[in-house]
């Protein structure tokens, strides 16, 4: 399963935003969620539609679309040099699919700050070196390995080493400059003869603000330096106060916590905004399948094809896939009914080649 790793700087809230992720959907009955390991929580994704469609398919179940978090503690300066536990959670980092990075931006003289004050820049760039610095370390260590791989007698090892050569060189470089491997312009096929390497400065990322609940509405300062900083890096921001959220995640039913929002002058939670924005920079869509059985979101990577999709629910979906009966889920909210969308030509018959699109409500049709 894809999932989000949850970084930044000791002390800064990411435990605190991790057990509120987790605790907060193991209230919910609907929502499946198990914990592996007691870093690692699967989370069930918020999405307004499936509860619309339920409206006009009343199903026995609802079964959300899952993303995992883990909680990644330790990274200091000089993880990438063996600080702390550095290297150890440097390599739980590269399973990772994207990185939520959490930055302090709230003041508590409680609660330490490891660099003595609070500046969300500083710790950005602090984490951020590590990181480049690590991943420089696996591209220098895979630049000495290809010097024997250009001289290989096998084509394929050597054609694929002076393919890889010159890109490990543009990402060497831009690393050394404290730059992300994802800054380097690389084309489609230049990233896949990397990808092995799972660099994590080629992940997505988005700076997750934890600020302090009275700060919730309106941009801190601290919060407005980073999303200029996001800006220019091109990275998604989520402000979230992890202390509110744990307060949220106490509350026994929805209702409850839907009371303490609206108190709070709030629409949805930062976690569930967190959750959506995860899910995002992941590169995830939903697509529905829905029945009396039950309605259901599944996950798929943005661009499959009908096929590649179906495989989500099953391989044999994939491997005796034949068409797929299709409707938009707007099309049900307007129309309301299958039945309606059927006398008005809304159901498409798609077949191998159609590009599941976000929202997409799907029969599939298949033979094994
Ligand atoms: N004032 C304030 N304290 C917080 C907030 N979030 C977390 N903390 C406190 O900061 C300390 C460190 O939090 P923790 O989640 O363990 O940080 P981690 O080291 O990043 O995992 C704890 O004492 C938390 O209660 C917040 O939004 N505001
Ligand atoms: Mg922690």
């Amino acid at each position: 399963m894809l999932n989000c790793g949850i970084v930044g700087l000791p002390n800064v809230g990411k435990s605190t935003i991790f057990s509120s992720l987790t605790s907060a959907k193991a209230e919910a009955a609907n929502y499946p969620f198990c914990t592996i390991e007691p870093n690692v929580g699967i989370v069930s994704v918020p999405d307004k539609r499936l509860g619309m469609i339920t409206e006009y398919i009343v199903p026995q179940k609802v079964i959300p679309a899952v993303v995992e978090f883990v909680d990644i503690a330790g990274l200091v300066k000089g993880a990438s040099k063996g600080e702390g536990l550095g290297n150890k959670f440097l390599g739980h980092i590269r399973q990772v699919g994207a990185i939520i990075h959490v930055v302090r931006c709230f003041d508590d003289d409680d609660v330490v700050h490891v660099e003595g004050k609070v500046d969300p820049i500083s710790d950005i760039e602090t984490i951020s070196i590590e990181l480049a610095l690590a991943d420089l370390e696996t591209v220098q260590k895979r630049q000495e390995n290809i010097v024997k791989f250009l001289k290989s007698q096998d084509k394929k090892i050597s054609d694929n080493a002076k393919a890889v050569k010159p890109i490990l060189e543009l990402v060497s470089n831009a690393l050394e400059n404290g730059s992300p491997a994802n800054s380097v312009d690389l084309d489609e096929r230049q990233i896949e003869l990397i990808a092995d390497l799972h660099l994590i400065t080629m992940k997505s990322q988005l700076y997750c603000c934890n600020v302090s609940e009275d700060d919730i509405g309106d941009d801190n300062e601290y919060v407005k330096k980073v999303r200029d900083y996001a800006q220019k890096d091109g990275s998604s921001v989520v402000v979230i106060s992890g202390q509110l959220e744990s307060e949220i995640a106490t509350l026994d039913t929805e209702e409850e916590k839907a009371d303490f929002l609206e108190a709070a002058g709030l629409e949805e939670s930062g976690l569930d905004k967190l959750i959506r924005k995860g899910y995002e920079i992941l590169g995830l869509k939903t697509y529905f399948t829905a029945g009396e059985k039950e309605v259901r979101a599944w996950t798929f990577p943005k661009a499959s094809k009908a096929p590649q999709a179906a495989g989500v629910i099953h391989s044999d979906f994939e491997k005796g896939f034949i068409r797929a009966e299709t409707y938009h889920c707007t099309d049900l909210f307007e129309f309301k009914s299958e039945q309606k969308l059927k006398e008005n030509g809304k159901i498409r018959l798609e077949g191998k080649d159609y590009e599941v699109d976000d929202g997409d409500v799907l029969h599939f049709r298949f033979n094994v």
